[in-house]
């Protein structure tokens, strides 16, 4: 007779799943045993390990059965595939689903100036003190540095305060387009961050577009031209501009551009309601060019800087900057 707890730590092996166990030493210690018992007794004891090795085959090949008939595991579902329909969680519908006002309205101006030839590219999340400061004219001590007050890591990285950061990159990853006899011509979309005190027009994050153009014989009047263009496309109607004196001091002459206020968005006929004060821009200054490796006495350029919260608030009458991140469906929804 085979020993019961043997024949049971066999079977329970199998049951895991062990397929050694038709190789195992304890299983052909079973025949060694047969080997050497009385003639009369072989028959019998014979056929109970050929039924005990039988057994053990068939747990395993029910095994293997029932592990190829388990549904597979999409790993990529947001739940287990295993779970019934009812049990899942209910996840937004995606049909229900609409991209942010902020996004909508990027692609649209991004979408203007693709059509005036420049090539989009988004701007970076996190920089260097260079590329922020020194890049732009801005020494090491510059007053100015204040007015652009970030956050900074302990490594001495910089969440951008403005998308002027990537000025110096991309004129100096183009400029062989210059040699070449071509503008260098990109809009930079980007998030950006201030330490700001918070209200309804001061966000700590939110989104600029920079504008840069460089070329031979590049003046003021063109870099009016070009914005006058693409407010005329994005407002639907032929609206003035005007420059004021600023200070950048990456850009000299420094301009602010103020653009007629829509006629649907004016609520009087005052000079005050007539101007709306828009973004930052100017000539490119030679330091800027000098540091990315254009020459300014052969090239010259200019850039602009708008907020894109602003911008998008004016146009829909928007109260409030911070309910774009509010994540509140109520605003979303109406976009
Ligand atoms: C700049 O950031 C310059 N880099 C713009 C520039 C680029 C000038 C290239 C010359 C050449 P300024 O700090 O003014 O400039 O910001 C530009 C726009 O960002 C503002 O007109 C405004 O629309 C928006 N903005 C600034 N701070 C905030 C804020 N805290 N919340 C929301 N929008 C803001």
């Amino acid at each position: 007779m085979i020993d019961e707890s043997l024949a049971h730590a066999l079977r329970l092996r199998a049951k895991e799943g062990d397929q050694t166990v038709l190789r195992s030493p304890e299983l052909k210690s079973l025949y060694d045993q047969l080997r050497t018992m009385p003639a009369e007794q072989r028959g019998s004891f014979g056929k109970e390990i050929n039924d005990l090795r039988q057994e053990l085959q068939q747990i395993l090949a029910s095994k293997h059965e029932a592990a190829e008939a388990l549904p597979s595991i999409d790993v990529t579902a947001p739940w287990d595939v295993n779970t019934s329909p009812a049990d899942r969680p209910k996840s937004g519908l995606a049909v229900n689903g609409s991209l942010h006002p902020l996004t909508q309205e990027i692609a649209r101006i991004v979408d203007i100036f693709a059509r005036m030839g420049f090539t989009a590219l988004e701007s970076r999340q996190i920089d260097d003190d260079y590329h922020m400061f020194e890049s732009l004219n801005f020494p090491e001590g510059h007053p100015a540095r204040d007015d652009y007050d970030t956050f900074m890591t302990e490594e001495g990285l910089i969440a951008p305060a403005h998308t002027s950061t990537m000025q110096n990159r991309i004129i100096s990853d183009n400029k062989h387009l210059l040699e070449q006899g071509e503008p260098i011509a990109y809009v930079i979309p980007g998030r950006v961050f201030r330490n700001e005190d918070l209200d309804a027009t001061h966000e700590h994050t939110f989104h600029q577009l920079e504008g840069i153009y460089v070329g031979k014989n590049i003046h003021a009047g063109m870099l009016v031209a070009t914005l006058k263009t693409y407010l005329n496309e994005y407002f639907g109607e032929e609206l003035d501009v005007k420059l004021q004196p600023f200070y950048f001091p990456f850009t000299e002459p420094s301009f602010e551009l103020a653009v007629e206020r829509p006629t649907i968005l004016r609520k009087d006929d005052s000079e005050e309601q007539k101007w709306l004060e828009l973004l930052g821009c100017g000539m490119i200054n030679p330091n800027v060019l000098r540091m990315a490796g254009v020459d300014p006495e052969v090239y010259t350029g200019f850039a602009w800087g708008q907020g894109i919260e602003r911008m998008v608030m004016m146009k829909n009458e928007i109260e409030d900057i911070r309910h774009f991140n509010s994540a509140k469906l109520d605003f979303l929804r109406q976009f």
